[in-house]
């Protein structure tokens, strides 16, 4: 027996068609699953706009008010894709009308607000998840049950970047619907919130707690015209942030994120040594998972390269697509996630990362930017 779920998704950008798609595909991929997403209402300001989105992705109907969204009882699962600032309202609202929540990341702009939220949710009991969608890749699943088994022993280094170059140009304006996220009163923070958050959640889940941080942000260009009041505005976003830390099993993390590393569209890069075994992958060859095993024999260690595309149940999410080699990308993270939410949905268990998990990252991002501000190390 079927039964659907009513989606109402707020915000019709990149993340609105990210979602939608996972959506409208995860059925077809994963035929076993009981919910069945029902595109049922797509919301936003601009009649028009969201108008075209629905038509173009196929929701039956439009909002232009979130409220009013959330006030409909035909929506069971509301799914938040606008700027980190509108987050908090939105999901304290949802939650207290009963809806499930499916929020972006990054949860919120800071801690208090991430931790009422979490809290919001917790009291209503309604079911919740954060889409760190790069979780989902299937070679990051992968190296989550590699190290989860214990066969990289003790942990020594964990290390991540993410690096890109879109914001190198001084002329960019900050502030609008594309570009939000040069602002921070809509982002919170720059770099730190939007891409390191990424990395620190990817983090905490294979490698477990960070305790305490010492970063250094920088902001290159320190003034931009803002959209929508057409005045040079100081900059108030993180361009660049590199940190050192602490992992709670005694592990040392280095990470850096910058949009100022030329040539670099979206390297996520992430590195793990341990006593026995070190992994790493790359974001820009997300199906290959590196893999250095010191229990393999003398002459023939070495850095292999493991195509994660096995579809006989030994590779994660693999035997839900094609046939093994053949590969599949970014679009597929959200499939997967939805996925895993309905089937969280069925067994009355919560879908990972939930807000919980999220705050956690929150709490990272924070001690982040406060060790850069005091420059000093600061404890999570
Ligand atoms: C920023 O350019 C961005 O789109 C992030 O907001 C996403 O979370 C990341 O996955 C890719 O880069």
């Amino acid at each position: 027996m079927t039964k659907p779920l009513n989606i109402g998704v707020i915000g019709y950008g990149f993340m609105g068609r990210t979602h939608s798609n996972g959506y409208k595909r995860v059925n077809d991929f994963f035929p076993e699953l009981k919910y069945r997403p029902v595109l049922k209402a797509a919301c936003a300001r601009s009649k028009e706009k969201i108008q075209e989105f629905a038509d173009q992705w196929g929701y039956e109907s439009i909002e232009t008010d979130w409220k009013a969204l959330i006030a409909r009882p035909d929506i069971d699962a509301v799914d938040i894709c606008v700027p980190n600032n509108l987050h908090k309202e939105i999901a304290i609202a949802a939650a207290k009308a009963g809806k499930m929540i499916l929020c972006e990341k990054p949860l919120a702009i800071n801690v208090p607000d991430a931790e009422e939220m979490t809290l919001a949710v917790e009291k209503a009991g309604v079911a919740n998840t954060v889409w760190y969608n790069y979780r989902r890749v299937p070679a990051v699943t992968f190296a989550k049950q590699i190290i989860d088994s214990g066969r990289l022993g003790r942990i020594f280094h964990y290390r991540a970047n993410f690096l890109q170059d879109w914001t190198i140009n001084a002329d960019l304006p900050q502030g609008g619907n594309a570009l939000w996220r040069l602002d921070a009163a809509a982002a919170g923070s720059g770099v730190t919130g939007d891409l390191l958050s990424h990395c620190i959640d990817t983090a905490i889940w294979l490698n477990g707690k960070v305790t305490d941080v010492s970063a250094m942000t920088e902001t290159f260009i320190k003034e931009r015209v803002h959209t929508e009041t057409g005045a040079r505005q100081k900059v108030t976003i993180d361009d660049a942030c590199a940190f050192l830390c602490h992992f709670e099993n005694g592990s040392l993390g280095l990470f850096e994120s910058t949009r100022y590393a030329r040539g670099h569209k979206a390297l996520y890069t992430l590195e793990i040594n341990g006593e026995k075994m070190s992994l790493r992958w790359d974001l820009h060859d997300l199906h290959r998972l590196e893999v250095f095993d010191y229990q393999d024999e003398g002459p023939l260690r070495g850095w292999r390269s493991v195509h994660v595309t096995d579809n006989s149940g030994e590779h994660p999410y693999m035997d839900k697509w094609w046939v093994p080699g053949l590969q599949i990308g970014y679009e597929h993270t959200f499939v997967h996630q939805v996925a895993d939410f309905l089937k969280s949905l069925e067994q009355g268990t919560p879908c990972s990362p939930t807000f919980r998990d999220a705050l956690e990252t929150e709490k990272v991002c924070d001690a982040v930017l406060a060790s850069a501000k005091e420059r000093c190390w600061k404890t999570v």
